[in-house]
């Protein structure tokens, strides 16, 4: 039985999480003999984690990084002795195997590791003072204190030079501090590489960190394809639809599976958020026609939930503009000149006014700090299905086929996409002298 990780990009955005917990569920039904666990490998912004809320289910964890740990390569203790047993109690265990350490009890309560040194050591002690061992002691009687310890969270490699540096044979776990197993040197003779599957994206630099060290089982996306070489051969989804979820449901009806009203409409929310309620030009039939199952399925009515999603994402006053900007911006380089846009949804643009001061101010401030030469924000309003541009100072401006509203800010009647109808606008205009 093994473990394997699904997981969506470092941008935790709706149709990451949902997708990477639908196929998760999905893999589960399909196959016994492993375990698929949905993470994510970002922090949720306030609105993601209020629209998760409400889907009534697990949100999946999030994990930092997926590089090898003790945890991966940790022993459960098979054989229980306890410390007031006779040391010949231990005779059983060896003559099955050969463990270099064994875990003792104090009743239900861990007590420490016996490991094969205590009993050769103290053997030979013995002997050293008759020919024959006359009394048997207790177990608990010849164990040697243990002062260095691992928790399961440690990185593989560092848990492999804490014990190196240990005389001991073994080195008991905790996770905060609960004994939870046991390694011995034997255990990290080879690292371990984690299974991930890679969701609404497959390029390794977007992905979870460690995903060097991982081996990738599968790729579910709708993107670019950019992905790292693999070993095996590995099942990949990768098609141009609106959303990983149209996918993902795709899946569910090529194994013979309905998805239930929960999980439904865990997907329709990850198609509805990344299609922007099936209005945005990256929207396909495909979407459509899965998104309307999915709303039947678990009878809500679309474009109702979708705009209650939306509106919990709320307008531009309630957020912090670096926060709001950083939430989902992409970098390009084109003719030399380093882009970034970023995007974020609102239900109004009648505020832009109040705040495009701010915004600029933080648009700045970003790309400063991430190097570039110039940096837009797309704001869409997904109801009126129309967005705004600000952007940052530079001679691509003017070359820009949108009215101004003010200074380097731009006017975007029925624009939805960054990927289909920004992007080429902004790659025409660097190019333009
Ligand atoms: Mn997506």
């Amino acid at each position: 039985m093994g473990i394997i990780y699904v997981t969506g990009h470092r941008n935790p955005d709706l149709d990451s999480v949902c997708s990477a917990y639908g196929y998760a569920g999905l893999m589960n039904m399909q196959d016994g003999d492993n375990t698929y666990i949905p993470v994510r490998c970002g922090h949720l912004s306030e609105s993601t984690r209020s629209i998760l809320e409400q889907l009534d289910i697990d949100i999946p964890e999030y994990e930092g990084d997926i590089y090898p740990k003790v945890k991966d390569v940790m022993l459960n203790a098979e054989h229980l002795i306890d410390a007031e047993d006779p040391l010949t109690a231990v005779a059983a265990i060896y003559e099955k195997n050969n463990p270099s350490a064994i875990p003792v009890y104090d009743k239900d309560e861990f007590y420490g590791l016996l490991t094969v040194d205590d009993i050769t050591n103290w053997t030979m002690r013995e002997l050293s003072q008759s020919s024959k061992i006359t009394k048997i002691p207790k177990v608990k009687d010849i164990m040697t204190p243990q002062e260095e310890e691992v928790t399961s969270e440690e990185l593989f490699d560092e848990g492999r030079s804490i014990l190196q540096k240990s005389d001991k044979r073994g080195l008991a776990v905790y996770d905060d501090d609960r004994y939870v197993g046991f390694v011995t040197r034997r255990c990290f003779l080879k690292s371990p590489r984690n299974n991930v599957i890679l969701v609404d994206h497959n390029e390794p630099g977007q992905s979870i960190r460690g995903i060097e060290t991982a081996n990738i089982v599968g790729i579910i996306d709708h993107h670019r394809l950019d992905a790292i070489k693999t070993s095996q051969p590995i099942f990949i989804c990768s098609e141009p639809l609106g959303s990983t979820c149209t996918i993902v449901y795709q899946q569910f009806i090529r194994n013979n599976r309905t998805p239930d009203s929960v999980m439904a409409k865990v997907l329709l929310t990850g198609i509805l958020s990344d299609t922007l309620i099936l209005k945005s030009p990256t929207t396909t039939g495909e979407d459509t026609v899965a998104a309307h199952v999915l709303a039947s399925i678990c009878r809500v009515d679309l474009e109702e939930y979708g705009l209650s999603m939306f509106s919990r994402v709320g307008g531009l006053k309630d957020r912090e503009p670096r926060a709001a900007i950083s939430a989902d911006f992409k970098t390009y380089s084109e003719n030399g000149v380093k882009i970034g846009i970023g995007q974020c949804e609102v239900t109004t643009l009648n505020d832009l006014n109040d705040y495009s001061t701010e915004y600029l101010d933080a648009l700045d401030e970003i790309k400063t700090l991430k190097g570039l030469d110039w940096a837009v924000l797309m704001i869409t309003d997904v109801i009126h299905e129309h967005s705004a541009l600000i952007c940052t100072e530079h001679r691509a401006n003017k070359h820009l086929p949108y009215s101004p509203i003010d200074k380097n800010i731009y006017d975007m009647p029925n624009v939805m996409s960054r990927k289909k109808q920004l992007l080429p606008e902004i790659i025409h205009a660097v190019g333009d002298k």
